[in-house]
């Protein structure tokens, strides 16, 4: 948009006025936030309405991202950007004495999400406005996002995230959108007209209230919609002849109830939940969003037997699962369809991703608790599935009679979400190569074979624009003055400055961004935990949720290795590093919550230590999540990428770092993969077992840890010093990560991968010592990058799944 320096300080100067009723002087950073967020949302009001205006009026294709989780962290400066004032916006604040950085801190992040899964859906927000797709998010305005971690004595403790305490700037609450959820109550079938009518009885009625928040495109005037929904009881105040009566409890009791199924997000990530309330927040946000799209599709007068030709529905996991019978609802009993109109429309409408193998997040609930939760929902269910083994049954019975049962939606009780997904949608994606491969050849073949053309592979990507020109912008300044500006349009040009791959100036000018980066990186640690690190040591960086399958512990014990070795020989000729660990445990996963209090009490040993402290530094970064992020991922040399092979669907936390210049220390897992063919072997360190040598030894069965850890006496000893009284806590404070180890066999080879892990440790600090290479390699690895963007990501969901039409700018067409 146009705006100059004057107009805007004039504009902010009465909006601060009015919003704080405050002069500037003594205005409070936070009044000074949320005049600056809802001035910009202003800004962009004209190109948010003009866009659902044109959607509507050239009756387009509209995607709906459906998704239990948008991780979208702060929106001001992201937006700023995308709406072209960023530079102007500063300096009129600077004008007035003001600092952008320091407002902008005042802003909360959206934390509504774990991790790579709802981040990966704020990427793909922020992705389909600026390719020019129309294409929203539905999901769950939770008041509390995931937990703010503090550690205490070394010890993860949780606290609620109280994000909306201040007001949302950004969000605008839509009470006439609001629809009805229905749970429990029974099923009346009725016959009239030839057809069976289904009516839901004596149900408990929510109310969905939607909270829209604009999602600006890259400088292209296109605005589309994230609308989370919030539930409400469904009287807008409580029952106040029962207050009046004294009967407090059960009123206030009974709206609690309502209302608690947007007040917190699970905190678990890759892992099933299976509580009543999870599966109520996941038909929760399902049914209002799809009233939603048909309510705005009947508007448009379109017959409802072209739903799918205007509607395109992904589901983000199998969280919003229950889009497939819900839609089959709203079509037979409300539209009144037939089963095999009905289904024709939905299958044809929905999409569905995985982002994951590990069989304990595989969502799975009882037949008896979704049949009392959701009795229409359920009943649809069954005759999914009646009709899928049906034919099933006819095409295997006699070659092998069991997989019809393998393939079944319910079985043992239960009913089993990715197995509806699969046959409940078009299209099913893996995250990665090698993801996809896996599960089209191994853990889902039957569904493979039955279904030839329906899976098939989206790399996962990450926006460039937040994660390099938002968030590192010496180097994003480099970047341009090299190859032009082109790149934050189409990242892929980023190839452009392989050009500069043996130009020692260029190469000098991006160690010393890295070297300032990590100086800031220094500031900020110390302005907000009080540590000191040395932005000459290597930076060495593992961020991510803790998970076993992530392997934190690998990476611990090697430090443990590395500092026994030091304390052996303290001369030994090693580059003095830094090792950042950033991570949020499960608040209920004990092994994560030990190796988190293990990482710090290693710190502890050896930041105190003076033989070795000089050399080696621990250091555990508080309350990980995408502010961090931004902080952290411009200053990292070394990005850890280490998962067990086959365990990691994708990553994108690679893609980030790689982009900021990082090499990647890597196994042959997810994205690693791609990027190893993006960058080349000499630029990436490798090591550690295939996910096909995993695979070999998982099934037969012949990998013994407790050898290796008889034969590998450094190892040993690292392994042993978490109960052998080095470190300050008591022998069995780590009994379940040790026991994990020895008395179960490791499944995730960290013993096997351990020594194969330390050499490539060694190669990677030779390769830093040689500064010339090193230089060349972090330029490979940025010049590389642009495939990794989630444009290219979204372009190909829309060119492969979607099939929205793609527009360049909307300005012209109203
Ligand atoms: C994550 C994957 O673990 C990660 O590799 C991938 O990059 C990311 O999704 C985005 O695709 N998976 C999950 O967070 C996940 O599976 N969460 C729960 C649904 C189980």
């Amino acid at each position: 948009m146009e705006l100059n320096v004057n107009q805007f300080k004039k504009d902010y100067l009465r909006r601060l006025k009015a919003k704080s009723g405050r002069p500037l002087e003594e205005s409070t950073v936070w009044d000074q936030y949320h005049a600056l967020g809802s001035l910009i949302k202003e800004y962009m009001t004209d190109d948010w309405v003009g866009t659902s205006i044109a959607y509507n009026k050239l009756d387009t294709r509209q995607v709906f991202y459906f998704s239990m989780e948008f991780l979208t962290g702060k929106l001001l400066c992201d937006y700023m950007h995308a709406m072209g004032v960023f530079e102007v916006v500063e300096q009129g604040l600077t004008d007035l004495g003001l600092s952008l950085e320091t407002i902008s801190e005042a802003e909360r992040d959206q934390g509504l999400g774990n991790g790579g899964l709802g981040r990966l859906a704020a990427c793909f927000m922020d992705s389909m406005a600026s390719v020019g797709i129309p294409g929203h998010g539905i999901g769950i305005r939770f008041n509390f996002g995931l937990f703010e971690q503090k550690i205490i004595n070394g010890y993860q403790v949780e606290f609620p995230d109280r994000w909306l305490e201040n007001r949302n700037v950004w969000e605008v609450k839509m009470p006439d959108k609001a629809v009805e959820v229905h749970f429990g109550g029974s099923v009346r079938q009725d016959y009239i007209g030839g057809r069976n009518v289904f009516f839901l009885e004596n149900t408990e009625v929510v109310m969905a209230v939607p909270y829209d928040t604009p999602i600006p495109g890259y400088q292209n005037g296109i605005v589309n919609t994230l609308r989370l929904y919030s539930a409400e009881a469904k009287t807008p105040d409580f029952d106040l002849a029962g207050f009046s009566r004294g009967d407090y409890n059960r009123v206030f009791s009974e709206k609690y109830a309502v209302e608690a199924i947007s007040q917190v997000l699970y905190p678990d990530d890759a892992y099933e939940n299976g509580r009543l309330l999870r599966l109520k927040q996941e038909y929760f946000f399902v049914s209002a969003g799809l009233q939603g799209i048909m309510r705005s599709f009947k508007r448009s007068g379109l017959p409802i037997r072209d739903f799918h030709k205007y509607n395109a529905i992904h589901i983000n996991d199998t969280h919003p699962a229950l889009a497939i019978p819900e839609l089959m609802r709203l079509l037979m009993d409300i539209e009144e369809l037939n089963w095999e109109e009905a289904w024709k429309i939905t299958t044809q409408t929905i999409s569905y991703t995985n982002h994951t193998l590990l069989h304990e997040a595989m969502e799975k609930w009882p037949v008896d608790v979704m049949k009392s939760l959701l009795p229409r929902i359920f009943m649809i269910i069954e005759e999914i599935d009646r009709r899928f083994n049906q034919i099933t049954e006819r095409l295997y019975h006699q070659v092998d009679p069991r997989r019809s049962q393998q393939m079944a939606i319910i079985g043992d009780g239960q009913v089993r979400m990715a197995h509806l997904c699969i046959v409940g949608s078009h299209s099913v994606n893996g995250v990665a190569k090698l993801h996809s491969e896996l599960l089209a050849t191994k853990e889902l073949k039957p569904f493979n074979e039955f279904y030839a053309g329906k899976f098939n592979n989206k790399t996962n990507g990450i926006t460039h624009r937040r994660w390099l020109l938002h968030s590192n912008p010496r180097l994003s300044a480099h970047i341009t003055e090299a190859i032009g500006d082109e790149w934050i349009k189409e990242p892929e040009s980023l190839g452009r400055l392989m050009k500069y791959h043996s130009d020692p100036a260029y190469l000098e000018k991006l160690m010393a961004i890295k070297r300032a980066n990590k100086v800031d990186f220094s500031n900020y640690l110390h302005k907000t935990s009080g540590v000191s690190i040395d932005p000459d040591s290597i930076y060495d960086i593992q961020i991510k949720r803790l998970h076993e399958y992530k392997r934190q512990t690998l990476n611990i014990l090697h430090i443990m290795s590395m500092y026994l070795r030091l304390k052996e020989d303290p001369d030994l000729d090693l580059i003095p590093r830094t090792f950042l660990f950033g991570a949020k445990a499960a608040p209920g996963y004990q092994t994560a919550k030990q190796t988190i209090k293990l990482i710090n009490a290693v710190g502890d040993l050896i930041n105190a230590d003076k033989d070795v402290n000089e050399k080696l530094k621990v250091v555990f970064v508080e309350n990980y999540g995408v502010t961090v992020a931004e902080h952290i991922i411009p200053s990292a040399d070394i990005s850890e990428q280490i998962s067990t092979a086959s365990k990691e669907a994708s990553g994108t936390g690679n893609m980030k770092l790689m982009m900021n210049g990082a090499v990647t220390v890597a196994t042959l897992d997810g994205a690693n993969i791609e990027i190893l063919e993006a960058v080349g072997k000499d630029n990436i360190f490798l090591f550690g077992l295939t996910a096909e040598e995993v695979y070999r030894y998982t099934e037969n069965h012949s990998y013994k840890a407790f050898e290796i850890y008889q034969n590998n006496p450094l190892l040993r000893r690292a392994i042993d010093m978490m109960t052998d009284g080095t470190l300050n806590v008591s022998p069995e404070e780590f009994y379940l990560i040790r026991s994990a180890l020895l008395d179960h066999n490791d499944a995730f080879f960290v013993l096997k991968d351990f020594e194969s892990y330390a050499n490539i440790q060694k190669k990677a600090c030779e390769a830093y010592r040689d500064k010339k290479r090193w230089s060349a390699m972090s330029l490979v690895n940025i010049a590389k990058s642009g495939i990794f963007s989630s444009d290219r990501t979204i372009r190909d969901y829309n060119r492969d799944i979607w099939k929205a039409p793609v527009f360049e700018t909307l300005k012209g067409s109203l």
